[in-house]
Formats: structure tokens, sequence, C-alpha cells
């Protein structure tokens, strides 16, 4: 098999819950850094223009957002597994929480007693992507108790959870769930200067955080974008056309269409031509210059599909 390639950059939380996942999977991979701005014009060739961060790369497979990738992990390297405690499926529910509205308030949280002080193109982006193009960050700033009393208390159901007696979230062995809490746990340690306060109050979050951090994240080698790319365009994609004839949608190999992400974030639409179909996971072809042709995959939940 090719190299597991992780394009991220290392303050990026939502990469954190994928380099947690290969540090449970113990795993080797390659680190490609990419920019902080989307200027990441080899790994856009790639993706098809798919902006977030991380991006999985398995010679001309490319797997975008971290439910694809945690998908593909758990296929390809199954123990031990993210879904421990005969917890298959519950941990992608719980992933609509900790990603959608927990991470919402983590990023108010870390970005919005800091912002004034950031670079602002940064700042602009990050806001119109997570809070929407009316953002104000003075605003958030201001309302920084509200949102202080929202986030507490649901982080309180996670150290209730690890009041119960067992390391990990749902039991003896760290699991998916693990992945998710984490991230957010880490996000707020590594951005809020309160952080220390902030978390005084949740001994039993305090001790799995340091189980968590112990996990590590495997052993990774650097690798530059262009090596990548390389890697890309002198790789076949083993990736077979797949249909799934119950698919509410009709959606069959062939078709062309745009995928993109279900937020107001002002994302661009990738398009291409449907290769694999399935409930859970949709791949299409991308045809490019730089990196041939490689095969995308995206997840069904949180993305629309139009058929061009
Ligand atoms: N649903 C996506 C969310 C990814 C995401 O929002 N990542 C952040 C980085 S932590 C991002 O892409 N920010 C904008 C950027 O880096 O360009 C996933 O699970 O992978």
């Amino acid at each position: 098999m090719s190299d597991l390639i992780l394009h991220h950059y290392p303050p990026s939380p939502v990469s954190e819950k994928v380099r947690a996942g290969f540090g449970l999977k113990s795993l080797a991979w390659r680190s490609v850094e990419q920019n902080r701005l989307p200027d990441r014009p080899e790994l856009f060739a790639m993706t098809g223009g798919y902006r977030r961060i991380p991006v999985m790369q398995i010679g001309a497979d490319i797997y975008c957002d971290t439910q694809c990738i945690l998908m593909e992990l758990e296929d390809r390297f199954p123990e031990p597994s993210f879904f421990p405690n005969q917890g298959a499926g519950l941990p992608f529910a719980l992933s609509r929480w900790t990603d959608g509205s927990l991470f919402d308030l983590a990023f108010r949280v870390a970005l919005a007693p800091v912002a004034a002080d950031l670079p602002p193109a940064f700042v602009a982006d990050r806001a119109r992507l997570y809070i929407g193009a009316n953002a104000d960050m003075e605003k958030e700033r201001a309302d920084l108790p509200h949102t202080l009393a929202q986030f507490r208390a649901q982080i309180g159901w996670l150290e209730a959870r690890l009041d119960t007696g067992r390391p990990y979230i749902l039991g003896d062995v760290p699991g998916m769930p693990d992945l998710l809490a984490w991230f957010i746990v880490w996000f707020i340690k590594e951005r809020y200067e309160d952080a220390p306060t902030f978390f005084a109050e949740f001994p039993k979050l305090q001790a799995w955080s340091d189980r968590m951090s112990a996990l590590g994240h495997g052993r990774s080698t650097p690798m530059t974008p262009s090596e990548a790319l390389d890697i890309a365009k002198s790789t076949t994609s083993p990736t077979r056309e797949a249909s799934d004839p119950r698919d509410p949608q009709g959606l069959t190999p062939g078709m062309m269409v745009a995928i993109s992400p279900l937020s107001d974030s002002g994302e661009k639409p990738v398009e291409g031509q449907l290769r694999r179909v399935s409930r859970d996971r949709l791949a299409i072809d991308n045809q490019n210059p730089l990196c041939g042709h490689v095969v995308v995959h995206f997840p069904r939940v949180g993305y629309r599909v139009t058929v061009l």
C-alpha cells in the first residue's frame, strides 16, 4: 500500500482528531504541512478545490473531511478499532455534536478574546467560515461570558461521563468518541489563555486528557506538497466503480455532480464525475495537469450533491 499522507497544519484542531487517530492505531504516516490561509495550489489541484483541512491522501485517492478519513482508516487498519465496546455507529452521531455546535462554541472561546491581535486576513477568513458572512468578532468578545456558560455546561457532560469510573469515553479502551472530545479539549488548551482555570473544575477530564496526550500521533515523517503531488501523478487509483440501487437521489456512476458543504460558509462546490456511490460516501474522478487522474472521496452527511 502507498504511504498514508496527511495534508494539515500543526495548529489545526480538526487535524488533531486524525493525528490522535494515527496514535490510537500506531500508524506510520507522511506529514505535508499546508498553509494556514487557503493558498494551497498543490492540494487544491488534487481535491478539485475542497478547501478544508485535513485531507488524507493514499496514492491517487484523496479523502476529504474527517468523517471520511476515519472511515477509511478503520477499513484499512481495523485493529485497534475506533469503535470498541460494541460502539459502531454511535460515534458518528456524537460527531454531529462535537464537530457542529460544540466546535462553534470552542471556536468563539479560542478566537474571540484574541481576534484583535491576530492577522486580520486570518480572522476574517475563519469568522466567515465558522460564524457566517455577518460575523463580528468584537461582538463575540463581548458575548464571551454567555458562550463560556454554554461551553462549560457541555464540557460538564464529558466530565460526568468520565466520572463513571472508566478511563475513556465509552469504556476501558479509547475509540472515536475520545478523538471527538479530544480535538475540542486540545483546541481550548492550546489557544485559550484561561484554559487552566476553565478546566480546573474538571479533574476527570484532565486525567483523561493526559491519557489522550500519551496516545501520541503515531510515527510521522515530513513530505513536501510537490512530493505528494508526484505520488498522485505516478499512482493509479484502485477505486472501482460502485453503485447503490437504493440511492435516494438516484445517483449513479458516470453522472457529473457538484458537491458542497451544507454550511453557509461560501465554499465553492467540487465538481467531477461520480465513480462510487454508497449510503455513507461518494467518490468522484478529478483530472488536473498537476496531479493527473485522482479519485476524491467525500462523506454524504453534511454535503449536498447536485447533478449537473
Ligand atoms: N468537516 C470538516 C471540517 C474541517 C475544518 O473545518 N477544518 C479547519 C481547520 S481545523 C479548516 O479547514 N479551516 C479552514 C482552513 O484551514 O482553510 C472535517 O471534519 O474535516
